[in-house]
């Protein structure tokens, strides 16, 4: 495998500076701040095998910044300096800036086969970054299908959800003539992750018997599905243990932290792996799901030993989505989620491009104290989804849901405000996941409100001064 370097030396001080970052996978935090800042690394492995990537975290040293795909540093006035690679479909780029007494030192890595790299310097940051991620997805024919509107069960129910929630919600959806387009079932019905196909004991039915319902109410039916994961005590894990990604020493690498423990991946370069991921999609889609949220995706580029070593990360991750692409079938609707997010273009409808929403602003102990910027809360999903705006070139950009719910929720008025102001902002998917019977008139309009399909707005206000549009984004009150 190669491993081809870039280099540039900039004749600027540090202090001169911001640096925009964008993460590695769609919760991974991306922001503008001052370069002599420091970038925050996850104290715990897992936080960093779940919300960065393990293979490059942030350094945590002062004035050093690293990015995936594409870095922009900025100087006042709105000049400054981009770079992005200009094809992502087999290799991952990483960007590492440093501050250096008189001088910034820039280096791009490539992890996979070479690819063309741009590096301008520019006096409109913000439209050289628009060009070049613009660029970036003419090279990897970027899909951006209409946005959707989508109810869905994750954030009322997580994973107690039952069939009666999912057809609750659509018959009031239909009864109060609320515009969604889907109905989406989240985590919690199946059995156990990579035992999809068979029901879990709490959701009092099948996921396949939900699609043909929610037709009659007018609704298409999604699904969420975690395809690279593999529960431990799975019957997945117990039947083939040869198609997981492996430790040095040869047993199935277990990471991460979820449902109670660590998870083992699917090794995407073996040949039976892709069939089974064919055939899952497919099935689904003989279920009647033609919207599938596929996520934890990061999985499939985790570092490990793999079936065949001659394949990068960045491709590995590739033929797993392309397997789920093919058995789902070009006019299914796809939307990734803790996903690499150059690396899907092309193959995504839409992608999230923050963390999760929560039903309160901030969880500031894991943000602040373990240093973990992916953690859920509203706060960290617009922190990041806002500094993705030229995202919406790769796909339909996903900022996650509007709650417009008072009950079981802590937000504020004003911070229910903010989450819909700040939705219309980026634009892309429009989704809920309030029950429907917890809204009153103000909520029931409220939800209406962030249902309105808008134009994602750019930073304008970037190029004109020092503390512009994102900068506030990402410092003042969030
Ligand atoms: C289902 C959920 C929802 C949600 C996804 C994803 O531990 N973690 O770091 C962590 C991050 C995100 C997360 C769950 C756990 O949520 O984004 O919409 O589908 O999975 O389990």
């Amino acid at each position: 495998m190669t491993t081809p370097h870039h280099h540039w030396t900039l004749d600027v001080h540090s202090s001169e500076l911001r640096v925009l970052t964008n993460g590695y996978q769609s919760w991974s935090e991306a922001e503008l701040r001052p370069l002599t800042e420091t970038q925050t690394r996850a104290s715990l492995e897992w936080m960093i095998d779940q919300g960065q990537d393990p293979a490059f975290p942030p350094s945590g040293e002062a004035g050093v910044w690293r990015s995936h795909s594409l870095l922009a540093l900025i100087r006042p006035g709105g000049g400054g300096w981009v770079g992005a690679q200009l094809d992502a479909a087999h290799t991952f780029a990483h960007w590492e800036v440093r501050a250096a007494g008189e001088q910034v030192r820039v280096t791009c890595t490539l992890e996979g086969p070479d690819v063309a790299v741009a590096w301008e310097e520019t006096s409109d940051v913000i439209g050289t970054v628009e060009r070049l991620s613009a660029q970036l997805a003419q090279s990897m024919h970027a899909r951006t299908p209409a946005p959707l509107r989508v109810w869905c069960s994750w954030y009322s129910y997580y994973r107690s959800v039952t069939l009666d929630n999912m057809l609750d919600n659509a018959r009031l959806a239909k009864q109060h003539g609320l515009p969604f387009d889907v109905f989406q079932l989240d985590d919690g019905f199946q059995a156990d992750l990579g035992d999809w196909t068979e029901p879990s004991e709490q959701f009092g039915g099948h996921a396949k018997d939900l699609p043909a319902e929610l037709r009659k109410l007018g609704f298409r039916a999604g699904l969420w599905l975690a395809p690279f994961l593999v529960g431990p005590n799975s019957k997945l894990f117990a039947a083939h243990p040869d198609w997981l990604l492996k430790n040095q020493s040869g047993t199935p690498l277990l990471f991460g932290h979820n449902w109670g423990g660590q998870y083992a991946a699917l090794d995407t370069t073996h040949p039976e792996v892709l069939v089974w991921l064919r055939e899952l999609a497919a099935t689904c889609r003989a279920w009647g799901y033609d919207y599938l949220k596929v996520d934890f995706l990061y999985a499939a580029s985790h570092p490990g030993v793999r079936h065949d070593p001659s394949v990068s990360r960045a491709e590995a991750y590739r033929r797993g989505i392309q397997a789920l692409r093919e058995g789902l079938g070009d006019d299914g609707f796809l939307l990734g989620c803790g996903a690499p997010l150059s690396a899907s273009i092309g193959v995504m409808d839409a992608m999230r491009t923050g963390p999760d929403v929560a039903p309160y602003w901030d969880d500031e102990a894991r943000r602040m104290l373990l240093g973990d910027g992916s953690v859920p809360c509203s706060r960290n999903a617009l922190h990041t989804a806002l500094s993705r705006w030229y995202q919406q070139a790769w796909y339909q950009p996903d900022p996650d849901v509007m709650i417009a719910r008072r009950e079981r929720s802590l937000l504020s008025t004003d911070e229910r405000g903010a989450l819909l102001g700040m939705l219309d902002v980026t634009g892309g998917l429009r989704a809920s996941s309030d029950p429907v019977e917890m809204l009153d008139e103000a909520g029931l309009k409220l939800l209406r409100q962030s249902l309105e399909i808008s134009t994602p707005d750019r930073p304008l206000t970037l190029t004109e001064s020092h503390g512009g549009a994102v900068t506030h984004f990402s410092r003042g009150t969030f």
